[in-house]
């Protein structure tokens, strides 16, 4: 039985110089955050750029994780508009042997709560895997109050949230209604306030590159040492504020860059950095990482 508690790094796409998917340097970047503790691998995310991306290179991206992470658990993630498509990508994910899928809620349209919950009972009765439902209002524009989330919460084929807003209030009632459902925190520079709230664990795109210090604060947190675990989340805080100020995406691949990943850059229409943000990454964060 696979464990879903902990730290799931929600992985990067690299892209080669002819913008494919570099399955080497993601082979290695799996590899690199098995070595830092992770739990699991949060796949085909927003962070993974999925909505930039192709329904056959994110198979493709599944496929590479699965055989980089054999004993890992794996939650893929199989959100997109096109239902039929999602659909899809998780029969693929679940013929390769995923744990869970996982799914943005259906956006732009403004779809009713109705239509939402039953996109996500459809998929999970098609695909057969516990469903991970995304709550990310700020870039979904869906917002689910604590009675929508305990509508999916109640049914056996939902397996938790993960939850990308700062409303814990919401993550605490969730969890202490459904305390056997699984709660990711999904802002990594809120890891411990959400710990703290009841979460099991983080999904984040920080962890690419520091899934060992987000461990190491959930340790702390575990055993009642607050103060180490503060401290850490401050460390951790101070490289993402400067993410925030560049771009957490560009800035994240650039770090890997840095690290000696031959990571590339993000598709477009994502812009790339100016060599002023590059110096300021070499500067304020390089030195506060270990290499790999
Ligand atoms: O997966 C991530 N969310 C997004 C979670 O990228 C939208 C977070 O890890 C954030 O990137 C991070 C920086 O705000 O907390």
């Amino acid at each position: 039985m696979k464990q879903f508690d902990g730290i799931f790094t929600a992985l990067l796409t690299p892209f080669d110089q002819n913008d494919r998917v570099n399955e080497k340097v993601l082979k290695e970047l799996v590899a690199f955050n098995i070595r830092m503790g992770v739990r699991g691998f949060y796949v085909s995310g927003s962070t993974a750029e999925a909505f930039l991306m192709t329904a056959e290179e994110r198979k493709t991206v599944f496929r590479i994780v699965r055989e980089a992470a054999p004993e890992q658990t794996l939650i893929a993630h199989i959100g997109c508009l096109c239902e039929k498509e999602a659909e899809a990508l998780g029969e693929y994910a679940a013929a390769l042997g995923y744990d869970a899928v996982s799914s943005v809620a259906p956006f732009y349209y403004k779809f009713s709560f109705e239509e939402i919950r039953s996109y996500y009972f459809r998929l999970a009765e098609r695909v057969g895997l516990p469903m991970l439902v995304y709550n990310f209002p700020a870039n979904s524009g869906v917002n689910l109050t604590f009675e929508q989330l305990s509508a999916f919460l109640r049914d056996d084929r939902i397996m938790g949230i993960k939850h990308t807003s700062s409303d814990f209030f919401t993550m605490q009632c969730c969890k202490s209604a459904f305390p056997d459902k699984i709660i990711y925190n999904g802002y990594d520079e809120m890891f411990l306030a959400g710990l703290s709230m009841g979460a099991d664990g983080g999904i984040g795109s920080t962890y690419n590159f520091m899934a060992d210090r987000f461990a190491a604060i959930q340790e702390h947190f575990r055993n009642g040492d607050k103060e180490k675990a503060y401290a850490m989340q401050q460390e951790a805080n101070r490289i993402i504020r400067v993410l925030c100020r560049v771009g957490v995406m560009q800035a994240e691949k650039e770090i890997l860059n840095q690290l000696g990943f031959d990571f590339g850059v993000c598709r477009r229409p994502f812009g790339t950095l100016t060599p002023d943000q590059k110096q300021l990454i070499s500067r304020e964060i390089i030195p506060k990482l270990s290499g790999c």
